[in-house]
Formats: C-alpha cells, sequence, structure tokens
C-alpha cells in the first residue's frame, strides 16, 4: 500500500519534477554524445581503404592536372616544384583494382597503374596462326643514342620475323643515325630473321633545328610536323610494297609489349594505336598526347577558329580525351588522332591515298591529320588503351 501522502510530500514531489527532467534531459544528451563518440572512434579504426582514397582522388581529379604548356623538358621532368611533391606523395597508392570511369576532358596525365588481372583481361589473345606480312617505318633523324633500344625491342617482337620488313626514313642528321640506320637494316635481314630491311637517305630541307626545349616551342610545331609528314610519306612511297599492315614506330621508343602486333592485328581495324606513355618515377605518364578522341567542346571550340590554326595537343587544355582515360569503354575504342610513336594501318588505306597532311587539315596536321582524312575516306580508326608502349 502506497504510504499516505502529506502536504509536504506534495509539495517535495512537485518541486522535484522539473529537476528530474532537466537531469533526464542531461543524460539524453550524454548518452547522445556518447554514441557521436563511439562513431567517431570506429570511424579511425577503420579508415577508408587505400583503394577507396584512391578512388576518391581520382574521382575528384585531385591527381596531377595535364601540364599547362610545355616548354622545355624540365616542364616533363621537373627537378623540384610542386609536380614532385604531388609525386612523392602518391607514390605508395598506385595499383588500382578497379577501371577509373571516362572523364568529361582529360585534365590529368597521370595514368594509374591496374592489377595485372584487369590488364590480363583485356590483353588476352585467341591462337592464331599469322600469315599478314607487316612492313615497319621509322622516320629518323639524330637519332643514333636510341637505335640500340630499338633494335633490341623489334627484335624482341615475337610476331613472326620472316613476315616483318623494317625500314628507315633519315634525313638531316649531323650524327652517326644514317650510317648506325644502314648497319641496323643488315643485321635485321641477315642475323634477326626480318624480311626486307633498308636505310634511306632524304635530301630534303626544313626540319626544324635546336635543343629539345626550341625543337618543342609552341611556335616551331607547324613546321617540324608539316617536315615529319614530308619524311613519313617519302619514306611510305619509297618502301611500301605488297604487305599487308604498315607499322608506324618513332625510334625513340624505349618498351614495347613483345605481342605488339598480335595486340594491334586484334583490333582488325583500318587504323589502330596503342597507348604511349612514359615513366615517371613509379608513376605512367601519357607522353604522346596526339592520340585523343574529340568532344563537343574541343568540337565547337574548332568552329571559332580561323582555317589554318593548328589546335596542338600538349600545350594547354584543349578539351578532348587521351586514350588512356578511354579504358572504361573496353580494349578497342573509337578515336579521332593519332600518334606517331606506334601506329598499325591497314596498308590498302595509304594505296588508296591516305597520306599524312603536309598543311593545316581540319585544324591537325601530320599524324593527327592522317586519322582526321582516314575518317573523312571512311576508314575506321581505335585506339587500344590497354596496350602500353613506352616513350
Ligand atoms: N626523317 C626525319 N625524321 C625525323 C625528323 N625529326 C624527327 N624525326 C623522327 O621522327 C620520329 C618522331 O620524332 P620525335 O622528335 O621523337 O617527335 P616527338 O616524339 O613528338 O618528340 P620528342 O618528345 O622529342 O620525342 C622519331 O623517330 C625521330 O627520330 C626529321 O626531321 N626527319
Ligand atoms: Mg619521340
Amino acid at each position: 500500500m502506497p504510504a499516505p501522502c502529506s502536504i509536504a510530500t506534495i509539495k517535495k514531489r512537485c518541486c522535484s519534477g522539473p529537476v528530474i527532467t532537466c537531469l533526464l534531459t542531461l543524460n539524453l544528451i550524454g548518452t547522445f554524445m556518447m554514441i557521436l563518440l563511439l562513431m567517431d572512434v570506429r570511424k579511425m579504426h577503420n579508415p577508408l581503404s587505400s583503394q577507396d582514397k584512391l578512388r576518391r582522388l581520382y574521382e575528384e581529379r585531385q591527381f596531377l592536372p595535364v601540364f599547362e604548356s610545355v616548354h622545355s623538358r624540365n616542364q616533363i621532368f621537373p627537378e623540384n616544384g610542386t609536380d614532385k611533391d604531388i609525386f612523392e606523395e602518391q607514390e605508395p597508392e598506385k595499383v588500382l583494382d578497379y577501371i577509373p570511369p571516362v572523364p568529361k576532358i582529360s585534365d590529368s596525365d597521370v595514368v594509374p597503374s591496374l592489377t595485372n588481372e584487369i590488364m590480363e583481361q583485356y590483353l588476352e589473345l585467341p591462337d592464331t596462326n599469322y600469315t599478314d606480312t607487316i612492313v615497319i617505318f621509322t622516320p629518323v633523324r639524330n637519332s643514333a643514342e636510341h637505335l640500340e633500344t630499338y633494335e633490341t625491342q623489334l627484335v624482341k617482337l615475337t610476331y613472326p620475323h620472316h613476315l616483318i620488313s623494317v625500314f628507315f626514313g633519315e634525313d638531316n642528321s649531323d650524327d652517326r643515325t644514317f650510317t648506325i640506320a644502314k648497319m641496323l637494316a643488315k643485321r635485321f635481314s641477315t642475323i634477326h630473321g626480318f624480311k626486307r630491311s633498308k636505310a634511306f637517305h632524304f635530301n630534303i630541307t626544313g626540319g626544324v633545328d635546336g635543343v629539345w626545349g626550341d625543337i618543342h616551342e609552341r611556335t616551331m610545331q607547324f613546321a617540324r610536323r608539316k617536315h615529319l609528314a614530308k619524311s613519313r610519306n617519302m619514306l611510305l612511297r619509297r618502301g611500301l610494297k605488297d604487305e599487308k599492315w604498315v607499322l608506324w614506330i618513332d625510334c625513340d621508343i624505349s618498351q614495347t609489349p613483345k605481342d605488339l602486333i598480335q595486340q594491334l592485328l586484334f583490333a582488325n581495324k583500318d587504323l589502330v594505336s596503342p597507348c604511349c606513355l612514359f615513366r615517371y618515377k613509379n608513376f605512367k605518364r601519357n607522353y604522346d598526347k596526339n592520340i585523343w578522341r574529340e568532344t563537343d567542346i574541343s568540337l565547337e571550340d574548332q568552329k571559332h577558329m580561323s582555317r589554318d590554326q593548328l589546335m596542338l595537343e600538349g600545350y594547354g587544355p584543349t578539351s578532348r580525351i587521351y586514350l588512356p582515360d578511354l579504358r572504361a569503354e573496353g580494349r578497342v575504342v573509337p578515336i579521332d588522332g593519332v600518334g606517331g610513336c606506334a601506329l598499325l594501318v591497314r596498308a590498302d588505306c595509304h594505296r588508296k591515298g591516305l597520306i599524312f597532311p603536309e598543311d593545316v587539315y581540319e585544324h591537325v596536321i601530320e599524324t593527327e591529320g592522317l586519322a582526321k582524312m582516314a575518317k573523312k575516306m571512311g576508314y575506321s580508326v581505335y585506339g587500344m588503351p590497354f596496350v602500353e608502349v613506352f616513350h
């Protein structure tokens, strides 16, 4: 039975009501704060995995931005400065276990490495009995220092050597390039088992002289690429016989997959290009920025250019998408521009008139002009973003 309530007890109970409410509220707040604290502690014990962090970094495009302009080799291989610091910070987390989404435009030249499992999935080749003949064309100038590596890379190609011919087109060198190229050509056919091989010397003028920085000045690009287009077209006229495919390879590649030809043939397109990258510390970065896909923005920009204006890559943003950024679309992807680092062309396209434009052609020239011209002629132009050649 409850104790009878006296007036004093009732008074006491009424007075302690607000105190109890107050205490209860404080208790609730305390519990709430405790929960928050616990959640925070849990977060500390269960941080984002390195993959999640990398994914977030990549998706927020916090990687290195594309270089605004490349006027000297120091900007690509900086001795000091912010680029270097960013690379050092991100160095440990470099292999992704997923393929990053295709960006709207390429705003970074960092090419994240993917796990071997992913790469192998996109590089698997069927068993094939190869019979197509290939002719490799390489323009050369003042490249004596590169030719030994070039030879090593070609010799290790696993495509049947007796189906491969190799031709050099040299002009204007003032080092031993032509002598070495001639020697190499002999070795290719006598020692390495290639079909035909020869080095041509072209008596043409108009190339751009100077140190790397001068040659790559923006203002020099029209003359430099015009001359390169001329050298490539001469090589084509002199070297092409009855081969099925032409493989353009620059002599300054440092590493190529040994199944490069099989990979490019797998695409079965008229023009097909691998990525051309370079290594910087433990990072892979995009070297040949002439391999791209147009975007609505880049096409719109071109509408406001005069007919003879060149749209150059590597000299600030142009709103295109570079080949390595297209990996999320698959193994063989449509593109609009190609470079000369490595490029396979169905030889019939050349026979039917496809050449390297020696003047501005739809705001591009040389290899990029070749891709635009190919498209105009109805040929297919594709890239293989998982096939990586290193410059
Ligand atoms: N015949 C000929 N070949 C050239 C000339 N200039 C460059 N080449 C060659 O053409 C290929 C591409 O030239 P590169 O100078 O490497 O062009 P790039 O890759 O855009 O520029 P880099 O960053 O300097 O490598 C290489 O095999 C060169 O040796 C030239 O004036 N005449
Ligand atoms: Mg080069």
